[in-house]
């Protein structure tokens, strides 16, 4: 992260054109694009499914039915990708299943991909949850860890093995979640013969949103030249009217590339030019990348297309869209170009009916709508990596992210912090490039009371900062005693509460008092400025009463207004933002605190607002006007 204000930092880098940061080059993981050198084919749609219902949950790998068709091996069912598979039949079997699922589909690869040895052909998955096992014609070319980041594999010579066939794709999805994955879990046998069948189990697991399975994200195959453009990096600054694009190219594949790197107004005008794997392009007049309802021309995004030429091969092309803006932290603000940020904003889940956590455009797009309908400016991804689509609409929105990577962790093992590590490797390599990302929250109310946390932590967010010295690093916290394991490291304290509701239940009263303590004594300690980071109570849609009781529209809204005297006296001191627990209703595992799901949302899980959802849009278009510079300076 730069120094606010430090101008001379910022010639110094200028005049050098030096790269800042140490992010991580070797190995990419753009974003699929079409270009005149790259083709893209989905493969979303219906695929053959079947859960391994055998006892060890292991009859999928002892016959092997990646080998064959899997119809060859048993009954199978249609599943449609990306979605969850949990909500999509009527068997609660499924809906509950843990362990191996199978998925299988056929392709037809394009001719010219198979026969063209110059071109290289990539299996990619957007996500799938959690553990992924993927063959190609009964041939395994890669396994990958992590519910919800891409992972991919290159297939262009196994494809090209047997030319005419169809390719068939298997995907094997395994959700046990044990106290070696992140987020962990455990898997309990309940040995009493007498009150269970032999065999049964449970998981367990320490979060509040339900364990989606399946293949979430799309599916695709895509094509690149053999020599291409495997990673860009980018850095934007700028002075007075001048901007400043620093940027970095992988080439893999080849030697004897040579790049030429234009950057494009968003009319398709050109800026600015550069050859060479790093270096820095000048822009006059720069358009600021600015959120939503902070400028009248939010979410501007330049171009950068990166176009490599080789030596006796086929060039590449790849089209980067740029967002130039700069993020600072100073002891009270949260500064973006400078000027004084305040997040107005939600918490979600990717989280809907049938489809679970599966990608889904239609309800993205509500979302979206719904959220400027609000005057939204910020949201979180509670409680993992969203889809990078998701991400470039908030680049083009100007909606600003905190992109967190796990929910609750209580295990602070070896083991679990060298999968922490690569885990937050892979989220940065993957959302380093989004203007609209400007904040990384390395994990959720962590279990901190435990002897290694601070460790843990410490060695977490130090490794964030190494990777990305460009934005902040937080961890989002719910108890005094993991604040003290962390606060020493995080740039910005991001802090939960649930005053008169897990606490002095009805009690509205006591919210003034316990809030401005909180916040007072996490300031006084850390000096860092404090966002909200989750706040609410649930609301049966529907449910009334007056004087307000709880889980009725009227003690929601109570609640949330109470809060919201206190951020409005704490504002203009260090309080820097405000985030909704949560957008909608989501669904969690059953249990006695939940009815059908968290019921915190200011919309129902359906999209409906709330009587919640009309206060809050009152309020947000109020501070949207007092802090959003709506106004002329
Ligand atoms: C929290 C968690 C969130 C829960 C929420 C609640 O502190 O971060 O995952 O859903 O509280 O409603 O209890």
């Amino acid at each position: 992260m730069s120094v606010p204000g430090s101008f001379s930092v910022l010639r110094v880098l200028w005049l050098l054109s030096v790269f800042g940061t140490v992010l991580p080059l070797d190995g990419g993981m753009l974003f699929p694009q079409e270009s005149s050198f790259r083709e893209v084919k989905e493969l979303n749609g219906l695929w053959d499914f079947r859960a391994d219902g055998s006892p060890n949950r292991n009859e999928g790998f002892e016959k092997a039915w990646y080998k064959r068709r899997l119809t060859e091996t048993g009954p199978v069912i249609e599943m449609p990708v990306p979605a969850s598979y949990n909500d999509i039949t009527q068997d609660p079997t499924l809906r509950d299943f843990i362990g191996w699922v199978w998925y299988e589909r056929e392709v037809f690869v394009p001719a010219r991909w198979i026969s063209d040895e110059g071109t290289r052909v990539v299996l990619r998955v957007g996500s799938a949850h959690y553990y992924s096992i993927v063959w190609v014609n009964g041939e395994k070319v890669t396994e990958h860890e992590g519910g919800h980041l891409p992972f991919e594999a290159e297939i262009s010579s196994l494809i090209r093995k047997e030319p005419t066939k169809p390719c068939r794709i298997t995907i094997a999805v395994n959700n046990t979640l044990t106290l070696e994955t992140l987020p962990p879990g455990t898997i309990q046998y309940m040995n009493d013969s007498s009150r269970y069948p032999d065999g049964f189990f449970v998981q367990n697991i320490d979060f509040d949103f339900f364990n989606y399975a399946g293949i979430h994200r799309s599916v695709l195959l895509y094509t690149t030249p053999k020599v291409h453009v495997d990673d860009i990096s980018v850095e934007t600054n700028f002075m007075d009217n001048t901007g400043l694009v620093r940027y970095k190219v992988s080439v893999q594949g080849g030697f004897n590339n040579t790049l030429n790197i234009t950057l494009m107004d968003k009319d398709g005008h050109f800026v600015a030019s550069s050859t060479g794997s790093s270096g820095g392009l000048k822009v006059v007049d720069v358009k600021l990348w600015w959120p939503y309802l902070m400028h009248e021309n939010p979410g501007y995004l330049y171009s950068m297309k990166v176009r490599q030429h080789a030596h006796r091969h086929v060039g590449d092309e790849y089209t980067l869209p740029v967002g130039i803006r700069t993020i600072n932290v100073t002891n009270t603000q949260f500064l973006i170009n400078n000027k004084p940020f305040y997040f107005h904003g939600v918490n979600k889940h990717e989280d809907s009916d049938i489809r679970g956590r599966g990608f889904d455009w239609p309800l993205i797009v509500k979302d979206f709508n719904l959220m400027k309908w609000l005057g939204v400016n910020s949201f979180r991804t509670s409680h993992y990596p969203y889809a990078e689509e998701i991400l470039q609409m908030c680049d083009r929105h100007g909606i600003v992210v905190i992109d967190e990577l796990l929910p609750h962790i209580s295990v602070f093992r070896n083991a679990s912090l060298s999968h922490h590590l690569v885990v937050m490797d892979e989220l940065v390599r993957r959302d380093k490039n989004h203007p609209s990302v400007v904040m990384w929250s390395v994990a959720n109310e962590p279990a901190s009371e435990m002897p290694p946390a601070e460790f843990y932590f410490k060695t977490l967010i130090e490794h964030t900062k190494a990777l990305d010295q460009t934005r902040p690093v937080t961890y989002v916290t719910i108890a005094a005693a993991d604040m003290d394991k962390g606060g020493p490291y995080v740039d910005v304290v991001c802090a939960n509460s649930y005053f008169a509701w897990y606490f002095d239940q009805g009690r509205l009263d006591i919210i003034p008092l316990q809030l401005s303590t909180h916040f007072e004594n996490w300031y006084r300690k850390y000096q860092r400025p404090i966002i909200q980071s989750e706040y609410g109570a649930d609301a049966v849609p529907g449910l009334h009463m007056d004087p307000p009781m709880m889980f009725t529209e009227e003690y929601q809204n109570a609640l949330l207004q109470s809060y919201h005297d206190v951020f409005d006296q704490k504002r203009n001191q260090y309080f820097v933002g405000e985030l909704i627990w949560n957008f909608a209703d989501f669904m969690t595992s059953q249990g006695i605190y939940r009815v059908v799901g968290n019921k915190k949302g200011i919309f129902t899980r359906q999209r409906q607002p709330k009587a919640a959802a009309f206060l809050l849009r009152k309020r947000y278009w109020r501070l949207a006007n007092e802090t959003g510079r709506l106004l002329p300076d």
